[in-house]
């Protein structure tokens, strides 16, 4: 197997800090301490390396969680149970250019795929299989500056990863993808202010459909639940969470189906909310 492990070592799960509840978060929020009301995920991480998103790389159908390091490189944590399994390689290097968006199987063969942004707009994925690359292939056609590819998930829950956008405006939009290719664009409800910065896609209140979480200026969390296409609610997750930790993206980490919320602290640890039911 050509794996590297490049990452610190696996802290045993004896170091996992378990909830007690959102309450007590706030009351004992410290930024030198993990957060309580998570779970943390093995040893701090140097800046080095950029945590880029999560998702099923290796198809076992726990999320796991995708690195850049600055060099390039991309790499992953194969997950199991909410805690980091391995740490591999995933092809070479990558060019100076491409900026990793995000990760979700937007092919449909039931792994998840790494989807990159060139500079120039251009969208474009790898096809992952066994947590190993299997092509490049773009998609459709460049994209001008004025929307963000903001996250990747089943937001029409037809079981295909969608390429969710924001426009500068503040319009949420999204490419309902088939087999690897966009097959439309539809606007989601209505433009959002720049309080609130879209965060991630996941299904974060397990009915199957990827939902899309927002976090607000004042550091609230808050999603909304996804049916057809289409925003059905608006609902706060937790209490404000401080500026020390940033919402890195949402998936299953733990492998019991509902998406959980993974954070990252600016000293590198990562943490994750076990989600159920659409709250932590
Ligand atoms: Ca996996
Ligand atoms: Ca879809
Ligand atoms: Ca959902
Ligand atoms: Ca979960």
């Amino acid at each position: 197997m050509q794996s590297l492990l490049l990452l610190p070592v696996v802290v045993p799960a004896s170091s996992a800090a378990r909830s007690t509840g959102p309450a007590e978060a706030v009351a004992e929020a410290d930024p030198e301490l993990p957060r309580v009301g998570g779970i943390d995920i093995s040893t701090p991480v140097g800046k080095v390396w950029r945590l880029r998103g999560v998702g099923d790389l290796d198809g076992d159908e726990t999320d796991d969680i995708l690195w850049q390091h600055q060099n390039g490189q991309v790499h992953y944590w194969p997950m199991l149970n909410g805690q980091r399994v391995d740490g591999l390689d995933i092809y070479t290097p990558v060019g100076q250019g491409w900026i990793l968006r995000g990760v979700g199987d937007v092919d449909g063969d039931g792994t998840d795929d790494i989807v990159w942004q060139y500079k120039n707009g251009q969208v474009h994925y790898w096809p992952i299989r066994d947590g190993k690359r299997q092509g490049g292939i773009d998609i459709s056609t460049p994209v001008g500056k004025d929307w963000a590819l903001r996250g990747v998930g089943d937001v029409d829950g037809d079981g295909t990863d969608d390429i969710v956008w924001q426009h500068k405006t503040g319009q949420v939009h999204y490419w309902p993808m088939q087999d690897g290719k966009r097959v439309d664009g539809i606007d989601i409800a209505t433009p959002v202010g720049a309080e609130w910065r879209l965060r991630g896609v996941g299904d974060v209140d397990g009915d199957s459909t990827d939902d899309i979480v927002w976090q607000h200026q004042n550091g609230q969390v808050h999603y909304w639940p996804m049916q057809d296409g289409k925003r059905v609610d608006g609902i706060d997750i937790a209490t404000p969470v401080g500026k020390e930790w940033t919402l890195r993206g949402v998936g299953d980490v733990d492998g019991d189906g509902t998406d959980d919320i993974v954070w990252q602290h600016q000293k590198g640890q990562v943490h994750y909310w076990p989600m159920e039911f659409g709250q932590r």
